[in-house]
C-alpha cells in the first residue's frame, strides 16, 4: 500500500528571519550588529527548537491521552552529532531557514559547522541509539531515550608525530541550547552502605531496607527529538550527577577548603567523562557506578510516571517496554526488582514476572572481551541490595534449569548469573537474558550465532527469546541531510515517495541502465568528493585527486575490524605498482579514519602504522598519482557526513563471524559506494538485498573461520604460500615504513606470524584478488555507475524506520 505524500510545509522565510532577530535580541541579548557566529548559531537554533516544542507538547499530550504502551531506551551511549539540520529538516523548515539568514546576511553552511558534535557515545551500539531515537519519532512510537549527560563525551583526537593523542571534548563549552534542565524530577540514588530487614507487620516477605552509605541526586536534562516531519517529537532524558550537598561549609569554615569539595566533586565526577572503550568492558569501578546511577534514575522516573497516571504498580509491563541497549543498563533487572520488593512490597514470583515482561535485551557484541561482569565483592560493596536480589534470582533460575532435567553441571554453569571460573563475578549478559522477554541480536548472523555460543544453554532453556532485528539507519541524516545532491537526484528521478517510505527507493532501479541517469549520478559523486578533498586540503594540508577511486575505511580501530589487512594490502600494491610501472595501475585514494581506545596498544600502534605507510607511499614519485593513503584524525559522526557521500569504495572487511551488525556498511551503500566486505554481520543481508553481483565479496565464512581456528590453523604456511603477503609483512616487519625505529612494527607482525587470531594471513590473497576486480570494475564507469545505482535503490530495507517497526510489533507489541 502506497501512503500518500504529505504537502511540504512552508515558512516564509520572512517570518522567520524576523524570529531569529527577536530570539537573537530577546534570548542572548544582542543586535544583529553586535551578534557573533555563536550568537546566530543560538538564535537559530532557539527559533528550530521552539517550533519544535509545539510538537511535543502536542505528542506529549497524545500519548497520555492515549494511556498506550510507552518504550523506554535505556543506553550509556547516543552519538547525536549535530542537532541543528537535522532538526531543520525534520521540521521541513531547512530551506526556509537557509534564505532566512541568507537575508540577514548569515551563511547557514559557516554557522552549522559551529555546532559542537554531542558525541555521547563510542561507535556503532551509541550511533544506533541515536538513530533509533529519530526513527522512533518518526514512527510514532512514544519513546524516551534514558542517558548519561557527560560533561566530555568522545575524546578529540589529535595526531602528533602519527601517534594517537586524546584530548578531551568540551562539546557544553558554548551551553546547549538544545537541551532543558528539569530540577523538579531529580532523584536521589545511593550507594553502598547495609541492608536490614523490614521489621513491620505488613511488610512484604521479601521486603529490605537498604540504608545507602553514599546518595547523589540524578538531575534530568531533556531534549526533544523530532520525527521526519515533525510528526512526533519524543524526549531524549539525560542524567546529570550532582551531590546533595554543593559544599561542607563546616569544614570549609575551619579552612578545609578542598575537603569542602570533596564530597561534590566525588558526586559530580560520576557523569563527568564517557569511557571511550569500545569492543571491551571498562570494567572499573566508576563505571559500575554509572551504569546503576542511569539506570536506577531512569527506573524511579519510569515507576513515578506509570503510578501517577495509572495508579497500581502490577500494570506497569501493560504500559512500560524498558529495551536495554546492550549490558550496560542490564542492573536495571535488579533494580526494578528492588524497587517492586522493598517500595511496594510485592512477593519475588510476582515482581519476578512484572520485571521480566517488563524489559527486552539487545545483544551487540559477541567478542569474549567485551561480555560485562563485575566482581562479586565490588557488585555487593556497591550494591548491597541488589547482590541478593541477583543471588535470589540466580536460585530459582538454577532450580528451574536443574528441574528441566536437559542440563549437566557444565552447562548450569553457563546458565548462573555467577560466573564461578576464577574470582567470582555477576555475568551482566546471563542477568539481562533472565531478566528479559526478548533477547534479540543486529544481524541475522550475529543472531544464529548468539543461540551456538555466548548465549547457547540459555537458548536451551528459553528457546524462544531470542529473535533478530538487523539494524538499520535513519535516511534522513545518512542520505536526505548528509548528500543534498543524490537527494536532489534521487527526487528528480522517482519523486518523493521514498521520503515518507524508505523502500520506494527501489524505484530507482531501472535508472540502473539510463546512461544520462549514470553520468548525473557519476557528477554528483565528483562534487561530493571536490568538496571532502578541499576539506582534507583545509584540515590536514592533504592534496586528494577527486578523480581517483576514493577507498575508505572508516569505524572504530580494532584488530578484528581488520584495518592492518586493508594497510598491508596497500603495502603490497605499492611493490606491485613499482614492480610494474607498464600496467594501467587505477589511481586510489585510501582514507582511514577512527578512533582507538585509549588502553588498546595495537589499535594505536596500526593508527601510526598507517601514517608511517602513507609518508612513506605519498613521497614516492614512482606512484605518485596511482597511490595515496591518508589518516583522517577526529573521526566523528559530522565527518562521516562528508566522507561517506563521497565514497567509491566501502571497506567492510571484518574478519567473519566477529562484527554484529556493522551500520556504517549501510550509510556507505545507500549513497553509492560499492561495498568489498567479508560475508560478516549485515553484509551478509546487504549481498541479499543488493544483489551479489553489486558487492564484492571475499574471505573466510564465520563457519570456516571457526573451522580453521578449531583444526589448528598455521598462519605461517599461510605466510609462506603467499609471496605478495609474506614480502608485505617483511617490509614492514623490517622497518622499511619506520626507519626512525625499525622494530616498531616487529610484535605486530610476529603476533600475524604466531597466531594470527583475526585471519589476516587466511584472507589476505581472496582480499587482494577481489581489490584488483575493483580496479577492473572501476576502468568501466558506466558498469560501475550501474552497480552503485543499484545499491543505492535496493538498500531501503536498511531505514532503522523498518528496524524500529520491528521492534514495535515484535518485542515492544505497539503500533507504530
Ligand atoms: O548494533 C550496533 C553496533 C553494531 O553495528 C556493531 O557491529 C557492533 O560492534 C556494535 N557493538 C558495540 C559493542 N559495544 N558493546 N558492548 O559497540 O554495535
Amino acid at each position: 500500500t502506497k501512503l500518500p505524500i504529505p504537502a511540504p510545509r512552508r515558512v516564509d522565510p520572512q517570518v522567520l528571519a524576523h524570529e531569529i532577530v527577536e530570539r537573537l535580541t530577546y534570548r542572548i541579548g544582542k543586535n544583529a550588529a553586535a551578534a557573533k557566529p555563536h550568537d546566530w548559531l543560538h538564535a537559530v537554533i532557539l527559533s528550530i527548537r521552539d517550533r519544535v516544542i509545539d510538537a511535543w507538547i502536542t505528542s506529549t499530550q497524545k500519548t497520555y491521552e492515549e494511556e498506550g504502551r510507552r518504550v523506554y531506551y535505556l543506553s550509556l551511549e547516543f552519538l547525536i552529532g549535530r542537532l541543528m539540520r537535522d532538526a531543520a529538516s525534520n521540521m521541513e523548515m531547512l530551506d526556509d531557514m537557509q534564505a532566512a539568514l541568507a537575508s540577514l546576511g548569515v551563511d547557514i553552511d559557516i554557522i552549522a559547522a559551529l555546532e559542537p558534535d554531542a558525541a555521547l557515545g563510542n561507535g556503532g551500539l551509541g550511533r544506533l541509539a541515536a538513530c533509533f531515537m529519530e526513527s522512533m519519532a518518526t514512527t510514532d512510537v512514544p519513546a524516551y531515550g534514558y542517558g548519561i549527560r557527560y560533561v566530555n563525551g568522545m575524546f578529540r583526537q589529535e595526531i602528533s608525530d602519527g601517534w594517537q593523542v586524546e584530548l578531551p571534548e568540551t562539546w557544553l563549552a558554548h551551553g546547549n541550547p538544545w537541551e532543558f534542565e528539569r530540577r523538579e524530577a531529580s532523584y536521589e540514588v545511593g550507594f553502598g552502605g547495609r541492608v536490614d530487614p523490614v521489621e513491620s507487620e505488613d511488610a512484604g516477605p521479601n521486603q529490605m531496607d537498604w540504608h545507602p552509605t553514599e546518595r547523589v541526586i540524578a538531575t534530568p536534562y531533556d531534549t526533544p527529538i523530532a520525527g521526519w516531519r515533525g510528526k512526533r517529537v519524543n524526549t531524549l532524558r539525560l542524567w546529570q550527577a550532582q551531590p546533595i550537598d554543593p559544599i561542607l561549609l563546616e569544614k570549609f569554615n575551619a579552612g578545609d577548603h578542598l575537603g569542602a569539595l570533596a564530597e561534590s566533586n566525588r558526586a559530580e565526577s560520576l557523569t563527568r567523562v564517557l569511557y571511550p572503550a569500545d569492543s571491551s568492558a571498562a570494567g572499573q569501578e566508576l563505571r559500575l557506578r554509572q551504569e546503576y546511577f542511569f539506570s536506577s534514575a531512569s527506573l524511579q522516573d519510569i515507576v513515578r510516571r506509570h503510578i501517577q497516571y495509572f495508579g497500581s504498580i502490577l500494570t506497569l509491563p501493560d504500559k512500560a517496554a524498558i529495551q536495554l541497549n546492550d549490558t550496560h543498563p542490564a542492573v536495571a533487572v535488579a533494580e526494578l526488582m528492588r524497587i517492586l520488593l522493598d517500595d511496594h512490597g510485592l512477593d519475588f514470583g510476582e515482581a519476578w514476572e512484572i520485571t521480566r515482561r517488563t524489559f527486552s535485551y539487545t545483544n551487540h557484541t559477541l567478542l569474549p572481551e567485551a561480555l560485562e561482569s563485575w566482581p562479586v565483592p565490588l557488585f555487593e560493596r556497591l550494591l548491597p541490595r541488589h547482590m541478593q536480589i541477583v543471588y535470589a534470582v540466580n536460585s530459582r533460575l538454577l532450580a528451574e534449569a536443574r528441574k528441566s532435567g536437559q542440563f549437566d553441571d557444565h552447562a548450569i554453569g553457563a546458565i548462573s548469573l555467577i560466573d564461578e571460573g576464577g574470582d567470582r563475578r555477576v555475568r551482566m549478559g546471563n542477568l539481562a537474558f533472565a531478566g528479559s522477554h526478548s533477547v534479540n541480536g543486529v544481524s541475522a548472523l550475529h543472531t544464529d550465532l548468539m543461540k551456538v555460543t555466548v548465549f547457547a544453554d540459555l537458548h536451551n532453556l528459553y528457546p524462544t527469546r531470542i529473535n533478530n532485528k538487523t539494524n538499520g539507519v535513519t535516511f534522513r541524516r545518512w542520505l536526505m541531510q548528509c548528500n543534498p545532491g543524490l537527494f536532489a537526484l534521487i527526487r528528480e528521478a522517482i519523486g518523493d515517495r521514498f521520503m515518507d517510505d524508505p523502500e520506494a527507493l527501489r524505484d530507482l532501479d531501472p535508472f540502473a541502465d539510463d546512461s544520462a541517469f549514470q553520468e548525473k549520478f557519476l557528477s554528483v559523486k565528483r562534487a561530493n568528493k571536490a568538496a571532502l578533498s578541499s576539506l582534507l586540503r583545509q584540515k590536514v594540508n592533504a592534496r586528494i585527486d577527486p578523480d581517483a577511486m576514493f577507498d575508505i575505511q572508516i569505524k572504530r580501530i580494532h584488530e578484528y575490524k581488520r584495518q592492518l589487512l586493508n594497510i598491508v594490502e596497500a603495502v603490497s600494491l605499492y611493490d606491485q605498482i613499482r614492480s610494474h610501472p607498464e600496467k594501467d595501475w587505477v589511481p586510489r585514494v585510501k582514507l582511514f579514519g577512527g578512533k582507538a581506545a585509549s588502553s588498546y596498544h595495537n589499535a594505536k600502534l596500526i593508527i601510526k602504522l598507517a601514517g608511517d605507510v602513507a609518508r612513506a607511499v605519498n613521497h614516492d614519485p614512482s606512484v605518485q598519482g596511482l597511490l595515496k593513503l591518508q589518516f583522517v584524525p577526529n573521526y566523528n559522526v559530522s565527518m562521516a557526513e562528508v566522507m561517506i557521500p563521497a565514497a567509491d569504495l566501502s571497506e567492510q572487511i571484518s574478519t567473519a563471524g566477529m562484527e554484529a551488525s556493522g551500520t556504517g556498511n549501510m550509510k556507505f551503500a545507500v549513497n553509492g559506494a560499492l561495498t568489498i566486505g567479508t560475508l560478516d554481520g549485515a553484509n551478509v543481508e546487504m549481498r541479499d538485498h543488493v544483489g551479489e553481483e553489486n558487492i564484492i565479496i571475499f574471505g573466510l565464512t564465520a563457519q570456516e573461520v571457526n573451522e580453521r581456528r578449531a583444526n589448528g590453523y598455521k598462519p605461517g604456511e599461510m605466510i609462506g604460500q603467499s609471496r605478495e603477503l609474506s614480502q608485505a609483512l617483511d617490509a614492514i616487519a623490517s622497518g622499511v615504513f619506520s626507519p626512525d625505529d625499525p622494530d616498531r612494527y616487529k610484535g605486530l607482525i610476529q603476533g600475524i606470524y604466531d597466531h594470527d587470531w583475526f585471519m589476516l594471513a587466511a584472507d589476505f590473497d581472496s582480499y587482494s584478488a577481489a581489490q584488483r576486480d575493483v580496479d577492473a570494475l572501476w576502468t568501466d564507469g558506466a558498469l560501475w555507475a550501474k552497480k552503485a545505482i543499484h545499491n543505492v535503490a535496493r538498500m531501503g530495507w536498511f531505514s532503522s524506520d523498518r528496524t524500529i517497526r520491528e521492534y514495535a510489533t515484535d518485542i515492544w507489541k505497539i503500533k507504530s
